[in-house]
């Protein structure tokens, strides 16, 4: 039967009405005492107290003056304020700031008076400011202070320590009965899992309950353990009486849960623990709390490895720093969480955090994601043999344990990274003695308190490639893993010696589970090379050296697992290299764009069919012709977990080629402009377009006009410039009818582990590469171009002298020989005309200055462009030069 219209109003009501209701009883319009707000906006920033700028959370006052050529950024104080209008929402509150995180000493004042303040800038802090307010025109002033500070970690490092509050800022409000969010920031619950199987689980949770009412209250204390489909599956209340002022801790434990759903990365399932404090008169929920619980139980073996929920798993992931391109450490949450989406599409199972605690939604991440995590506190390189300093640390480990207790995810809490890589004293064996001594009581006492805080869990010291120093000091004893730092094949040695590292540590610890907690090679995304070696930062190297470093960690079982460094590259000030200010470890660009070794981890670890070609970052390229036909024969890498695949070009196969570690090599005959490959197995395939341009094996010939050039000297490395999209080639010795340099040889820095060019920061440009490499005694250089109107343009740098550096933090291999500087002037001739009178780089431009010369030439009567180099003191040099045709 049809409805009336009247019918249909009343039936409409009734929905209503049960909606209401429904929403009313499910708690959405229910206060349940808590209460967070977001504070992130409508702060004014400042350095002076003077001048002030409208700023937002999470905010950094370092993210550009780390990337300058001025040596440094500042540390010191910036000031943060902001007005507080609470209003109604606060009544009968009480008020808390939640700061995520503020680097390094925060005071935070509320209306003039100091409301509390936190050492250490890696941390949850949570300041009670009740007391302090009027309700009228409140103001908040914080002051943050990234100054070094001896008895604060870290002291030295190899990343940026940006400044300012740089995590999230929340209000917090709860009623006067609440869950106790003093503990060291934590939620003031603690869940465990003393017993764990696939048949049965027992869980027990802690709570620590506050009543600051001046009336005692009777209240029911309320756990329901909630599925993954939002269905209670077990609760307990408990009946207390809460004293006026009091603080309670109350146990419950809920035994014989049957057939609990696993937590693993294959199946990432999570429970909710839903405590709830409850009035007992009148049922009103007055306070309640959402913690995250998984089901799972590990070991480290230290003859078989890891092992989750009995299984045997290898441990595959990467480390991750904070911060992300223009932005320093002032990531926001999407940024944070797609850093472990993108770990997890790799195929890790595995996250380090380093070397801090970082943003609670990393592990929120990690835990609804299947990857395992461990957490460390960043003691990194040195410590201050302080008693504050001790304090301090042991604080940071407490907080970080406490906060981080219910992530399913951690199975590792650390506290120490190479901390004998700069050893303090070292012309004084006695006093070092001492030193060593406060190490090892530093690293004894951290890892009893965290066994303490935590039985559940493993401890881990991370240690650079020195084994016998650490173990005369102690370190590998102390904790139940030991983590290594190791970079054969970078810093020092070859790859070859990663695989022997390993096996020493085996025979020689025969009890002590391991994890590589640390590997890599720098990867400039810009730079190619058909000749790949340590330090050019080519992405080729990487690719080898990765292969090298996965085979070892997946073939040995006693080995727990491998982390590289690092997922994504990261800002270190102190750093100079091919892009200054950065560590270009990362699998992933500063702004998260893969780079080629990121496929070559997919091809390893996914367990789906996977075919990438993995030069596709290397879109745009330039090659010679390989002779008078119009082909440049280059290689392409493919990454894929396919034995065997096929390549095509414009259509065309150029046939099948079997995988070694992950990895085919293909030589493709690229022709001018665009050349598709296509790389097919099974139903597998990967596409790109190579925009190539062909550089003519003959410059006058018919084949191909000549149209640019870009020329690196004394470099066996491609550049890509990425903003300008100028190709950058290796440099030759002179051939009739092409081009060349006549005289010389490259240059070589006094970094040993460098085998052509220099590492050092080249001032007034961000094309570092294409200054940092040169042809020292150059005598002449020759086009043999055809006739016609050219530019020409000259790029020089001294790269001997200037300002000596400190040693940097991160070099493991110091491995520097002296530098001898001598006067260098010369003159430069073009066509037989002086271009260049008495060039001395260093007086007239400075060291390590990029000087770049252009001018503009006629060829007439086939005599090509000669440039011609004559020493008037020292040899004179080349960088890199380019010549365009103009008509
Ligand atoms: C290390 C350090 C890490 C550095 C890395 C590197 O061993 O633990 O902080 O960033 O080496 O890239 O040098």
């Amino acid at each position: 039967m049809p409805l009336s219209t009247n019918n249909k109003q009343c039936y409409k009501s009734i929905i209503l009405l049960i909606f209401t209701c429904f929403y009313a009883l499910s708690g959405f319009s229910q206060d349940n005492g808590r209460k967070m707000i977001s504070l992130n906006d409508q702060w004014a920033f400042s350095k002076d107290k003077v001048s002030w700028e409208n700023v937002k959370l999470p905010h950094t006052w370092n993210a550009r003056d780390v990337m300058d050529d001025e040596p440094g950024y500042y540390r010191g104080v910036g000031w943060y304020k902001r007005k507080l209008n609470l209003g109604a929402v606060a009544k009968n509150k009480q008020v808390f700031l939640r700061f995520s995180g503020a680097n390094q000493e925060t005071e935070v004042y509320v209306n003039g008076k100091l409301a509390g303040s936190h050492p250490g800038g890696y941390t949850r802090f949570i300041i009670p400011v009740g007391r302090f307010l009027n309700g009228k025109d409140d103001e908040v002033l914080v002051k943050v202070n990234n100054r070094f500070n001896e008895d604060i970690a870290p002291l030295t490092a190899d990343f940026t320590f940006f400044g300012g509050i740089y995590r999230n800022v929340d209000l917090l409000l709860t009623g006067p009965v609440h869950f106790d969010e003093n503990d060291k920031g934590s939620s003031g619950i603690y869940i465990t899992t003393p017993q764990v199987s696939e048949d049965v689980a027992t869980v027990q949770v802690k709570m620590l309950v506050e009543n600051t009412s001046s009336a005692a209250k009777k209240v029911r204390l309320q756990t329901r353990l909630v599925n993954a489909g939002g269905e209670t599956v077990a609760s307990r209340v408990n009946a207390v009486t809460l004293a006026s002022g009091i603080n309670r801790t109350v146990v419950q434990d809920f035994k014989s849960l049957k057939e609990p759903k696993l937590w693993s990365p294959d199946n990432p399932y999570l429970y909710r623990v839903i405590t709830s404090i409850i009035d007992a008169k009148s049922g009103i929920v007055l306070d309640e709390n959402s913690n995250p619980l998984g089901f799972r139980w590990f070991r480290f073996d230290a003859d078989e490895g890891f092992y989750l929920n009995d299984r045997p798993l290898k441990l595959i992931g990467a480390s991750r720093h904070q911060d992300y391109e223009g932005l320093g450490n002032a990531t926001p949450d999407a940024l944070q969480i797609r850093d472990i989406e993108l770990l997890k599409q790799m195929g890790g199972n595995f996250l380090r955090v380093a070397h801090y605690p970082q943003d609670p939604q990393v592990l929120e991440a990690c835990d609804r994601l299947g990857i395992l995590a461990s957490v460390e506190i960043p003691i990194v390189n040195t410590i201050t043999e302080s008693d504050a300093f001790t304090a301090n640390c042991k604080n940071m480990q407490v907080e970080m344990i406490r906060q981080n207790f219910n992530h399913p995810s951690i199975v590792i809490w650390a506290y120490m990274n190479e901390i004998l890589l700069r050893p303090k004293f070292q012309t004084d064996t006695a006093r070092q003695h001492v030193y060593f001594n406060h190490i090892r009581g530093l690293a004894q006492t951290l890892d009893s308190l965290t066994r303490k805080e935590d039985p559940s869990r493993y401890t881990m010291i991370v240690n650079h490639g020195a084994f016998d120093q650490y173990n005369k000091v102690g370190l590998t004893r102390i904790p139940m893993i030991v983590g290594w730092n190791l970079y054969s094949g970078w810093y020092s040695g070859v790859p070859a010696d990663f695989g022997k590292f390993l096996d020493r540590h085996h025979k020689e610890l025969p009890d002590k589970p391991m994890l590589v907690t640390e590997y890599g090679a720098d990867a400039d995304p810009r730079i190619r090379s058909f000749q790949p070696v340590r330090f050019d930062k080519s992405i080729e190297y990487a690719i080898k050296f990765n292969q090298i470093y996965l085979n070892e960690i997946i073939r040995k079982p006693f080995v727990s697992g491998g982390i590289v460094w690092n997922l994504a590259d990261f800002s270190s000030e102190t750093r100079e290299e091919t892009m200054p200010h950065v560590n270009n470890k990362g699998l992933l660009t500063l702004a998260r764009q893969p780079k080629d070794i990121y496929f070559l981890y997919q091809a390893y670890l996914l367990r789906r069919p996977f075919i990438k070609i993995a030069s596709s970052q290397w879109k745009e390229r330039s090659g010679i012709a390989d002779s008078a036909t119009a082909v440049s024969t280059q290689p392409v890498q493919i990454a894929t977990n396919f034995k065997a695949t096929e390549l095509f070009l414009n259509g065309k196969s150029l046939g099948i080629k079997e995988a070694s570690d992950y990895v085919s090599i293909w030589q493709v005959p690229f022709v001018n402009g665009i050349n598709k490959l296509r790389a097919v197995a099974a139903n597998s395939s990967d596409e790109m377009d190579v925009d190539f341009q062909l550089q003519p094996f003959r410059l006058s010939g018919r084949e191909i006009t000549f149209k640019d050039i870009n020329i690196l000297l004394g470099a066996r490395r491609f550049y890509t410039d990425d903003r300008e999209h100028r190709l950058w080639l290796p440099d030759q010795p002179y051939k009739r009818g092409s081009w060349g340099y006549i005289g010389g040889e490259p240059f070589k820095g006094t970094n040993n582990r460098i085998s052509y060019g220099s590492d050092k920061n080249i001032l007034g440009t961000d094309d570092d590469p294409v200054y940092q490499t040169q042809q020292v005694g150059i005598r002449q250089f020759r086009f043999d171009v055809p006739d016609g109107e050219y530019e020409l343009s000259l790029y020089f740098a001294e790269l001997v002298g200037g300002v000596t550096k400190e040693a940097l933090a991160y070099n493991l291999d110091n491995n520097h020989t002296d530098e001898k500087v001598a006067q260098r002037i010369f003159n430069v001739a073009v066509n037989g005309a002086l271009f260049l009178e008495k060039l001395n780089l260093a007086a007239d431009y400075g060291y390590t200055t990029a000087v770049q010369k252009k001018t503009r030439i006629t060829v007439a009567n086939g005599k090509g462009i000669v440039i011609d180099f004559t020493a008037i003191k020292g040899k004179p040099v080349l960088n890199a030069l380019s010549v365009r045709k103009i008509y």
